[in-house]
């Protein structure tokens, strides 16, 4: 198992942190290949909590390597900052690496995702504010500064210039906002470039050549299939390709190489900022789903829309990523319903449809139909094995794997690392 990728299968936090961190024990190097500091993962570790934003969550497993890969984009000082918050904590993070061609995000960055915000109102995407989207944007407009660009002053004073010449005709001209002045900017990048010097690699030599040697690499995906900029509910989505194809283009690894693609499925769906969620509830159980699951943004503490499991979106998901097997998370969370429902098919236009449609507009439309499974009320969170379940939560993994096109290898009953069960 030289290399595979763990992604969210729905609209983020279904658990990845979690994840990552129950196989982080096992691989040589995990790997952010997209994202930055909008991602949240948790893992918990006995009574000691973690949230993670920029970092790999393998960062918590001694015995292995992070990597920041060059499709992932970097707030300096987020990254400082995490990292000196993890040191006080007592890990051990000398051995991050951090590829050099990663992008940075920069104050104006952030500052342009907030206004821009501000001005769509009511069309808003409901960003995380982290400035993601317009430094992915700086990117594909070729004025983006790179971690490398760090190294050379006058370069990098080049580039912020290149960037800010159009930006702040636009900030002052469409936002009545003051200009960015450049020379500030560049004060303020240098001042991380030291700090930030040993981490810096050629990630994608370091990498290959790991694979090669027999290592194993796992690539961790932040956010979720449905919100990648390419396969997800456009524009609702974030500006990178949280996908399986992402951790090639993301890491400079290729898909010849990737054996494993497990995509992380919540036992029923969630999802953070605007867009359409056929699934979404807007009544008790909605309100009971959030309660009991905890569902709060971890990066910006905003309440997560709740809904029961969406089989069309599962199917999806397993389509566009390849996916080789599920894990099914946070099955407890469904204890005490008497019966759950769950999405098997979308009824559009008076029709009934089985795949995701590839019109917004009918996704838009689209309602759910659902099915009833039988529920349990036996506390699950002890069970070790597939066979401690109760009979209907067996029926309820069962059918949702039978509707999701993938085998489910593992379920997890609690949010600790050892609140797994795992299915060989
Ligand atoms: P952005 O900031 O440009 O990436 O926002 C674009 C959309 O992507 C969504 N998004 C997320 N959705 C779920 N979880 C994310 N991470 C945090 C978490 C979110 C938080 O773990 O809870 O704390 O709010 C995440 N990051 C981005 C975002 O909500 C927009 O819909
Ligand atoms: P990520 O972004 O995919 O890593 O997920 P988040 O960390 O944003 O959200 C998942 C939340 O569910 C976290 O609070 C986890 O600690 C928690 N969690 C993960 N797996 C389970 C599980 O099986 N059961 C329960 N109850 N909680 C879980
Ligand atoms: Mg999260």
């Amino acid at each position: 198992m030289p290399a595979l990728v763990l992604l969210g299968a729905q609209w983020g936090d279904e658990g990845k942190g979690k994840a990552t961190d129950l196989l982080g024990g096992s691989v040589d190097y995990v790997v952010r290949y997209q994202g930055g500091n909008n991602a949240g993962h948790t893992v918990v570790v006995g009574d000691q909590k973690y949230a993670l934003h920029l970092l790999p969550s393998g960062i918590l497993s001694p015995g292995c390597t992070p990597v920041i890969g060059n499709g992932v984009v970097v707030d300096p000082a987020v990254l400082l900052s995490e990292l000196s918050g993890l040191n006080e904590r007592g890990v051990d993070t000398s051995k991050l690496l951090l590829s050099g061609n990663a992008h940075l995000i920069t104050p104006y960055h952030t500052t342009v995702d907030k206004v821009t915000e501000r001005f769509l109102g009511s069309r808003k995407i409901g960003t995380t504010g982290r400035g993601i989207g317009p430094t992915y944007a700086d990117k594909i407009n070729r004025v983006g500064i790179r971690v490398q660009d760090l190294y050379d002053e006058s370069i990098l004073t080049q580039k912020v210039e290149a960037a800010l010449d159009f930006k702040n005709q636009i900030l002052a001209k469409l936002y009545n906002r003051r200009a960015i002045e450049a020379g500030a900017i560049v004060e303020e990048l240098l001042t991380y470039a030291e700090q930030i010097k040993p981490y810096v690699a050629d990630t994608t030599l370091i990498l290959n050549n790991a694979i090669d040697e027999g290592k194993v690499v796992l690539f961790e995906g932040g956010q979720g299939t449905l919100l990648d900029v390419d396969h997800g509910t456009y524009p609702f989505v974030t500006s990178s390709n949280p996908t399986a194809g992402g951790a090639c283009t993301g890491a400079g690894v290729g898909p010849t190489k990737i054996s494993r693609v497990i995509g992380i499925l919540k036992a029923y769906t969630t999802r953070v900022g605007a867009g359409p969620f056929p699934t979404e509830l807007f009544d008790k159980d909605g309100e009971a789903l959030r309660t009991i699951g905890g569902e709060r943004g971890v990066t910006t503490g905003r309440d997560r829309r709740c809904g029961w499991f969406d089989a069309v979106i599962a199917r999806y998901a397993t389509r566009v990523n390849g996916l080789t097997d599920f894990f099914l998370t946070k099955l407890d969370v469904l204890t005490g319903w008497e019966q759950i429902p769950v999405c098997v098919a979308y009824e559009i236009d008076g029709k009934r449809v089985e795949e995701l449609p590839y019109s917004q507009s009918d996704f838009h439309h689209a309602k759910p139909i659902y099915e009833m499974l039988p529920g349990w009320s036996e506390d699950i969170t002890k069970a070790k094995t597939f066979a401690d379940l109760p009979k209907n939560a067996q029926a309820y993994v069962k059918a949702l794997e039978e509707m999701s096109g993938a085998p489910i290898s593992a379920i997890g009953v609690g949010p600790g690392r050892t609140e797994t069960i795992e299915i060989n």
